[in-house]
């Protein structure tokens, strides 16, 4: 892989974790209302996924989707702006944390019910199918989302319309605080896919480049009308479900087991053991992106609420759909 592309992996990974650490602080000050979950701990399976998609391959998530967006290209003034409620952001203030999206991007949301997305990836493999567009529909979601009927129903149209489609599992391990042994038939996610005729595929999702080159195989193949296909990527949250979880459920070990893992540190590890990049040449990658995320929280901070003359604007389809 070209130089340039490792250390665009690197940086949006930083830019995730630090675009993350600074609005669980914004959070405990209050300035964020409702639910926060964050995505630290799972940057590679996203930046993995999404630097082997095409722009015209569509992007479409659960909540936790704040890394997701910064890798689909939105900006941290955006997403920070967003969970700010301001004006500014991604949503013009008014999705907040769970419901950032943009459309010019092909990143499709941000979606609150757990597994009401899935039909909707479905739709849109089926509306590019059908007008014979070229992307993939890239569908991230949880463990916790594969124990629902929207995944059973979403897979088995999936493989009846044989969509362009990769299900992308993030296997966490939880389901807010239940341990998916405890909650999912199967431990391994992936199986359930088998029960849709689906080819399906398992990868250490702490592995940056590992998510990478399965990707790029996976699409590769879809692209070429494999058909759907299905890859549980195991990861971990280093946080608890959202900011108020009292994080009661897991063993020290376990969590301590997982941090040793971090998928930022294994990639800075590798690309200065092969001698990709140096040190020096990686702390200005991490100085940069401070200065980047400073810079984003200043201009949030200081961006307008949204006018209440905005309070129903966008919130209904009002024009005539166009024949
Ligand atoms: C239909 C529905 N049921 C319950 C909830 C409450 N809820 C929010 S997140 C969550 C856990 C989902 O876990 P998982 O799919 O593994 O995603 P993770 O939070 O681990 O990323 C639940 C049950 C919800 N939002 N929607
Ligand atoms: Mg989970």
């Amino acid at each position: 892989m070209e130089k340039e592309k490792l250390l665009q992996m690197y940086h949006e990974m930083v830019l995730i974790r630090l675009v993350e650490e600074e609005s669980a602080v914004q959070y405990q000050q209050g300035k964020i209302g409702g639910f926060l979950h964050l995505y630290i701990g799972q940057e590679a399976v996203s930046t993995g996924i999404i630097s082997a998609r095409r722009p015209e391959d569509r992007v479409i998530t659960a909540y936790r989707d704040h890394g997701i967006a910064i890798n689909c290209g939105l900006t941290a003034k955006e997403v920070l702006a967003e969970l700010l409620g301001k004006a500014t952001g991604i949503s013009k203030g008014k999705g907040g944390s769970m419901h950032m999206a943009d459309v010019t991007k092909n990143f499709w949301g941000g979606h609150a019910i757990v597994g009401a997305h899935l039909p909707i990836a479905a739709g849109l493999a089926l509306g590019d199918l059908y007008q014979g567009n070229a992307g993939v529909t890239i569908c991230f979601f949880g463990d916790g989302a594969s124990n629902i009927g929207y995944f059973h129903e979403a897979l088995n149209l999936a493989k009846v319309w044989n969509l362009p489609v990769l299900w992308v599992c993030e296997n966490n391990q939880y389901g807010m605080g239940t341990a998916i042994n405890r909650a999912s038939a199967v431990s391994e996610i992936r199986q359930k896919a088998e029960g849709y005729g689906m080819k399906n595929y398992a990868v250490d999702g702490m592995d940056l480049l590992a998510v990478h080159e399965i990707s790029e195989k996976l699409l590769a193949e879809i692209r070429e009308g494999s058909g759907p296909q299905f890859l549980e990527v195991n990861t971990y949250r280093f946080k608890g479900h959202s900011m108020g979880d009292p994080e009661r459920y897991r063993e020290a070990a376990e969590v301590k087991r997982w941090l040793e893992s971090d998928p930022i540190g294994k990639f800075r590890k590798y690309l200065i053991d092969e001698k990709i990049f140096t040190e020096k040449q990686l702390d200005k990658v991490d100085a940069s992106v401070e200065e980047e995320v400073k810079e984003a929280i200043a201009f949030a901070l200081s961006s307008p609420d949204p006018a209440p003359a905005e309070l129903f604007s966008d919130i209904y389809v009002t024009e005539a759909w166009e024949e």
